[in-house]
């Protein structure tokens, strides 16, 4: 099986890309969905599914990976509720293998997903993309999450990760992961695959868990999945081939110390899923998200994408987060996930693949 293009789609009234404009462009055969309305924790119904493997299948596309099963705070904490939990996202991994399904993308970050400082931070072209300023988001996670917050209630989006229900609750949150120490994250982490393993090796389903973004600890909250070390412990620990990784280029660079291209060629058969994101750093600890050319940013597009082809790679890539181009701002896209920057990215990639394929 060759390498497989995804492109992730919010859900009809949920994303202003249609499936038919993502039809438009060549060489996409994967739709990386979800079930956007759904907490952590709950399940997702045989019916919900169908009714997206409906749209989804109309246009020609398959819809092998979804990103993401987000995971109960529960679980992360080690609560004895966490059994619930994992009983429900165990039928989650069932109700899905009928509608072929091969990938689970999800995430182990406490309380927050992905963080930035700005979503829309000017890049000097007349393009916007999200930019992340370190001495915003250093003690004070109210102000960070009221930013965000404040974003998807002017402009009626949600963010996975981001749902006002749990927002609502930071206090206790935070309360609830006081004593959760790196190594009892580690340890709930592995109790959940753990359990989960039987599952996704009799529905031929991967768990692919997406490295931590940024990959740092932040507002004292620990982080696991940073470094090679973190990715080396983290496989070892459930050692298991259905115990896979998203490997994300831009959240691992966002330490210019993590070296992706080597990740790759170190992990690829453990890699399920590719995220390919290019980050452009600042010497004072400053990220912004660039274009998939290599030349602008500084992750090693095209070394990363040598990497997968020379591993002879055949899982699912999707380019990551993009720049808002040609229109799109605030209100009309999804901060990182326009049409047309993702589409560059697209075709600046299998660019890349074919002529190494070829030649
Ligand atoms: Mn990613």
């Amino acid at each position: 099986m060759p390498m497989q293009m995804g492109f992730r789609w919010y859900g009809e009234n949920n994303d202003n890309i249609t499936l038919s404009d993502i039809r438009q462009i060549p060489g996409v055969s994967t739709i990386v969905w979800a079930l956007h309305d759904k907490l952590p924790g709950e399940v997702w119904e045989p019916e919900e599914i169908k009714s997206v493997q409906e749209q989804i299948e109309r246009y020609g596309f398959n819809m092998d990976v979804v990103e993401s099963v987000n995971v109960h705070d529960d679980i992360k904490i080690g609560l004895p509720s966490r059994q619930k939990y994992i009983d429900n996202y165990i039928q989650t991994i069932r109700n899905l293998a009928p509608f072929g399904v091969k990938v689970i993308c999800y995430n182990f970050m406490p309380i927050f997903d992905w963080t930035r400082s700005d979503l829309f931070h000017p890049v000097g072209d007349g393009s916007t993309a999200l930019f992340y300023q370190k001495d915003m988001i250093q003690d004070d996670p109210k102000s960070m999450a009221a930013y965000v917050m404040a974003f998807t209630e002017k402009y009626h989006m949600s963010f996975p990760g981001w749902e006002p229900e749990r927002m609502a609750k930071l206090d206790e949150l935070f309360e609830a992961y006081k004593d959760v120490t790196k190594e009892k994250l580690w340890e709930n982490l592995r109790y959940f695959l753990e359990r989960l393993m039987p599952v996704c090796r009799e529905c031929d389903i991967k768990m692919a868990i997406h490295p931590d973004d940024p990959p740092w600890d932040i507002f004292g909250l620990p982080r696991l999945l940073v470094d090679d070390a973190g990715i080396d412990r983290f496989l070892h620990m459930v050692d298991d081939p259905y115990n896979c990784l998203t490997l994300c280029s831009g959240s691992l660079n966002a330490n210019p110390a993590n070296h992706v291209a080597e990740l790759v060629r170190k992990y690829s058969d453990r890699i399920a899923f590719a995220h390919i994101r290019n980050v452009k750093h600042f010497e004072n600890g400053d990220f912004r998200e660039a274009s998939h050319r290599d030349a602008d940013g500084d992750t090693g597009i095209l070394e990363i994408l040598k990497a997968y082809h020379d591993c002879g790679f055949e899982g699912y890539i999707r380019p990551d987060h993009g720049r808002h181009l040609w229109g799109e701002k605030p209100g009309t896209v999804r901060p990182g996930y326009g049409l047309y920057d993702r589409a560059l990215g697209i075709m600046y990639m299998l660019g890349a693949w074919e002529m190494m394929d070829k030649f």
